[in-house]
């Protein structure tokens, strides 16, 4: 059976009964899916939310899916810890996507007037959003100097029943397509994809070298070939397995307000004059399920943030061979802890060199430690850091770095008569490894780590017996 999003969600329900629960009670799209989804998360729950009734819409919704790095790890079926270099080394290993005919997607076709996209359960998510975001979306669109496909997850404002919004961030694949059609007064066909196996988004936000590539990027994450069939109305091909593909042309030059919206800096940043996607054709499946991703929230920076951990790796090990693991924390992709088998004390500047310059944009602060952390367990870093690190020789600040302006907002600076002046950001390395050897650093304080391996739990601990804290009967007859 082909992977896709119905193969993944019967995947986590097997895999734990807390992975996925179901909402059955009638919810509004506007702000009931993100309300009960963050009511959880303040309680440090993610667990996948399957609606069943959105109010106006027919189909039922599935938020939070993709929303921990154990559930991705579930999807290229590989450990926490071991994720980041299992995607590293996939990368490495593109598998091609395949033309199939037909497939489940094309169930039902509509075209023209016939596609009414309020029909789909979109929700507002956070407050102030400007309207209902498509968030799970992948948009393929050609480059027209090459005809390869590319493939980013951009956010979508509904404007109507037939036209969409496209937020595309300047340095992406997406928009250089878009400028350059636009540029030769020629429209962008484009499809837009909702509802895959979790792989299948990875791939797209993969950052990959050149135009194009997504879906044989996608194919080595799921290791099998991405399949494809011929959209109605475009000249692309789409996923023969997904749940839902819209299709239809951004016009040259033409824009329309769009935003704002909650970013995954967890801020409304972003307003402006922006694409405009004319709808042409709606293909799906009899029962698609609608996958919508929680921006701003948890799901919104794990998404981001694998691909880039799994290039980080590439990078690293590139640079130190000795690196063992690398963690963009799910709660802020701000920041990138590496853990190094470290020989010479040069390396740890090398491998922070390696990662900022893989992520440039975003990362902010980035920590080295050593190879007995676990960079997946942040109490371990921040002890680390106060025990490891001195502030005035291990903090290396580079200013400049990224920037102006863009997503985050401390690259603005801002004024008390409201206006606000993009501004250049700096990224931090901390050094909080133990010098490199022969020196000796004293040791750390734990119980030997072979007997902790060694413990069973299992049937190990029995429910306390206030009993025993009684003083003992006294024999009968004293
Ligand atoms: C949930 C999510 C939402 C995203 N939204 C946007 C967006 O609105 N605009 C954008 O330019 N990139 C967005 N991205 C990042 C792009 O998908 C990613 O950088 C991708 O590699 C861009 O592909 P491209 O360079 O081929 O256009 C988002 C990523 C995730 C995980
Ligand atoms: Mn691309």
């Amino acid at each position: 059976m082909a992977k896709d999003l119905r193969a993944f969600i019967e995947q986590l329900a097997a895999s734990s009964a807390d992975q996925i629960h179901m909402v059955t009670r009638r919810v509004d799209r506007k702000f009931d899916i993100t309300a009960i989804a963050d009511r959880l998360a303040e309680d440090g729950r993610f667990p996948a939310l399957f609606f069943t009734d959105v109010e106006g819409s027919s189909m039922p919704l599935v938020i939070n899916l993709t929303a921990t790095y154990e559930r991705l790890a579930l999807a290229l079926g590989t450990s926490v810890p071991d994720m980041a270099r299992v995607y590293g080394e996939r990368q490495a290993n593109p598998i091609q996507a395949e033309t199939v005919s037909d497939g489940p997607v094309k169930e039902v076709v509509l075209k023209g007037d016939a596609v009414d996209l309020s029909a789909l359960p979109i929700p507002f998510h956070n407050e102030l959003d400007a309207g209902p975001y498509i968030t799970g979306g992948v948009m393929i669109l050609k480059d027209s100097d090459t005809g390869a496909q590319n493939a980013g997850l951009y956010r979508h404002q509904l404007h109507d029943p037939r036209t969409l919004g496209v937020y595309i961030q300047g340095s992406h694949h997406g928009g250089y397509i878009y400028r350059r059609n636009s540029e030769r007064g020629a429209a962008t066909e484009f499809a837009l994809v909702i509802g895959h196996y979790p792989t299948f988004m990875l791939g797209a936000v993969s950052r990959l070298p050149g135009i194009g590539g997504e879906f044989a990027e996608a194919g080595a994450l799921l290791q099998e070939p991405i399949e494809l069939v011929k959209a109605e109305t475009v000249d692309l091909m789409v996923p023969a397995h997904a749940e839902i593909v819209i299709e239809g042309r951004l016009l040259p030059d033409e824009t329309r307000l769009e935003g704002p919206f909650g970013e995954w800096t967890g801020y409304y940043v972003s307003v402006g004059a922006q694409p405009v996607m004319h709808v042409s054709a709606m293909t799906m499946r009899r029962n698609p399920v609608y996958y919508d991703v929680f921006p701003a929230g948890q799901e919104h920076l794990v998404l981001g943030s694998l691909p880039r951990m799994g290039t980080i790796y590439r990078r690293v090990r590139e640079a130190v061979p000795g690196v063992v693991n690398v963690n963009v924390p799910a709660h802020a992709r701000t920041h990138c802890y590496i853990s190094i088998r470290k020989t010479k004390d040069s390396e740890v500047k090398r491998a922070a060199m390696a990662a900022i310059s893989t992520e440039p944009e975003n990362l902010r602060c980035v920590v080295v430690v050593d190879d007995d952390i676990n960079v997946f367990n942040e109490p371990e870093v921040t002890w680390a850091v106060g025990t490891r690190m001195r502030p005035d020789k291990d903090v290396l600040t580079i200013p400049d770095w990224n920037g102006p302006g863009d997503l985050l907002p401390s690259n603005w600076t801002y004024t008390v008569d409201g206006t606000h002046e993009p501004v250049m950001g700096a990224v931090m390395i901390l050094d909080a490894t133990k010098p490199a050897p022969p020196v000796q650093y004293p040791q750390r304080a734990r119980p030997p780590q072979d007997k902790v391996r060694e413990v069973r739990l299992e049937g190990l601990l029995e429910a306390f017996d206030p009993s025993l804290l009684r003083p003992p009967k006294t024999l009968t007859g004293d």
